[in-house]
């Protein structure tokens, strides 16, 4: 990579950032331009991105681009696919999209085609979830499955929790998902409540078999249902696990019949396409999981070979560096009007922050630039009657996606018509803002006098200006869902490759791992504080005082 090509462009898009923040606004660009909307949006069959309203000009477009081209994005990326191993502090490739490829050629990894091994445990994961929702598979004392609990976190949660939100209108009648992830006890006991252990059946999903709070809360659930039934041998009906280390599974006491595995080029965050997906295939059955692949395949097919001005998880990509780097947004949101999507904003939180949250290069040197931003949000319209006050008119600049479907899956259309209503309602406010000028005509057809409206009218000014991009789609079925998720894959890959930062290793969670573990024996009072540092040591002492 040519790094004095990557200077020259930085330097550009720095010079085209003081213009915009002096002299663009987004109300005079709409105004004067009516190609705007026209030039600014791209569209992939029903997925429809609408960026006309962000702070951007073709010159910028256009500079950016050059940006991704000097930072070979492209080459990158057929790396990815191809199998190379991008993942350098772990020694790994990194392929998700694999496990999509159902219809897609061989995929080499050491010299062997990976996709029989994956079809073979999509098949068996299909099997098992037909056995159990056909009630073949039955618990230890002959009773069908009712409650499938998954027991995992991070990477081995968020993923299948935010799938299986999402596709609430596709769950079959008779069963039903539930996720513990937190070592918190309260989410074990919480769940368990008004489980009956005859018909639960749990999913012990850990990539390593080794994180703590999944084994100790896998311990706790096994416990529970020996303690319910009576019976060590219960474990056998009622525990199945998904994770890469199968003998520390054998170890655990799971039958690794009843185990599926899967490869270490899979990473956390990106493995709910993998055995990760189990929960999601109970819940929706594996045709429905079939459709998310797929969905997820056409949109790796977009990113392999769309233009890159047309390519949309490039665009994204750029447009969040824009912000990033160039006009200093420390934030994005991301604000679906879609309730199935209530919980993208934390899985994106870690897809894109445990990715991009980085201080070093991918040659271990300081990054010279700002790397990935906050990602943070919640559905609408809830949010508008919490935080959208900042996003207009704090003092931050918050680029925004809406994602908002143009279908509803359920019957109350008047509902819809509302929400979409309110969430183009938003980007427009957002876009346009509200002068002084307009807050104090309508002031004075209130009826207010002129002192009033002086004193009034500036906490009433919006500025207008703030970016946002409208994601709109036909409905939120398991095809469009696994396009949109991979589509902020792909995104974020494009993001870390443009600060070329390894986007698939996650160091900055082991510190903390290390101290818990020193810590437990003195929180236990088998081990004194008093060489910790004088907080922590303080903290300790409150602890028991509290306790006692
Ligand atoms: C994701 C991270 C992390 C991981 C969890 C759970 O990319 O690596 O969130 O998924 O720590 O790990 P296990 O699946 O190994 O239990």
């Amino acid at each position: 990579m040519s790094t004095e090509n990557l200077t020259d462009r930085w330097e550009n898009l720095e010079k085209l950032g003081a213009d915009i923040a002096q002299n663009f606004h987004l109300r005079r660009a709409f105004a004067s331009d009516a190609g705007r909307f026209g030039r600014y949006h791209l569209q992939f069959d029903d997925l429809f991105v609408d960026y006309s309203k962000n702070l951007v000009t073709d010159a910028v477009m256009g500079e950016l681009i050059d940006l991704a081209k000097a930072a070979n994005v492209t080459e990158w990326r057929d790396r990815m696919f191809a199998g190379d191993r991008i993942n350098i502090t772990e020694n790994r490739a990194v392929l998700h999209t694999a496990l999509r490829n159902l219809d897609g050629g061989p995929v080499m990894v050491d010299g062997q085609d990976i996709m029989p091994g994956i079809k073979d445990v999509l098949a068996r994961m299909k099997a098992f979830a037909a056995r159990v929702q056909g009630g073949d598979w039955k618990g230890h004392t002959g009773k069908t499955i009712c409650d499938v609990v998954n027991i995992g976190i991070g990477g081995s949660d968020l993923g299948p929790v935010m799938i299986n939100e999402a596709l609430r209108p596709f769950h079959l009648d008779g069963i039903r998902a539930h996720f513990v992830s937190n070592v918190d006890g309260a989410h074990l006991v919480d769940t368990l409540k008004d489980l009956d252990p005859e018909r639960t059946l749990f999913v012990i999903a850990s990539k390593t078999f080794t994180t703590d709070e999944t084994l100790t809360n896998a311990l706790s659930a096994r416990a529970w249902l020996i303690e319910k039934l009576g019976d060590d041998g219960a474990v056998a009906k009622h525990f199945v696990a998904v994770s890469t280390a199968l003998d520390k599974v054998a170890d655990f006491g799971i039958d690794t019949d009843n185990a599926f595995g899967f490869w270490d080029w899979v990473g956390g965050r990106y493995s709910l396409w993998s055995a990760i997906g189990l929960p999601v295939i109970l819940a929706v059955g594996y045709d429905k999981f079939e459709e998310l692949l797929r969905g997820a395949a056409s949109m790796d097919h977009h990113f392999r070979t769309a233009r890159l001005a047309e390519n949309i998880p490039v665009i994204l990509a750029l447009i969040g560096v824009w912000y990033r780097n160039i006009l200093g947004a420390a934030s994005h949101a991301i604000l679906p009007y879609d309730q199935h999507l209530s919980r993208l904003p934390a899985y994106l939180q870690q897809a894109d922050m445990e990715s991009n949250g980085k201080s070093v290069q991918r040659d271990g040197k300081k990054v010279t630039r700002a790397s990935g931003p906050v990602i943070w949000g919640e559905p609408g319209t809830n949010g508008q009657h919490a935080f959208y006050q900042l996003i207009h008119q704090g003092t931050e600049l918050i680029p925004v996606d809406f994602l908002v479907a143009a279908k509803a899956l359920h019957p109350l259309q008047n509902h819809h018509d509302k929400l979409v209503a309110n969430c183009l309602a938003q980007a427009e406010a957002l876009m346009r803002g509200k002068t002084a000028q307009e807050v104090q005509v309508e002031l004075a057809a209130q009826g207010m006098s002129d002192g009033e409206i002086a004193a009034l009218a500036p906490h009433k000014v919006f500025a207008g200006n703030k970016p946002s991009t409208m994601i709109l789609y036909k409905q939120l079925d398991p095809f469009t869902l696994g396009r949109l998720v991979a589509m902020y894959e792909h995104k974020i890959f494009v993001q870390g490759i443009i600060w070329n930062v390894n986007s698939y290793d996650q160091w900055g969670v082991e510190l903390g791992k290390q101290l818990a573990k020193e810590l437990l024996p003195m929180v236990r009072g088998e081990e004194t504080a008093q060489n910790r540092d004088s907080s922590t040591a303080g903290l300790i002492d409150q602890l028991y005082s509290l306790r006692s």
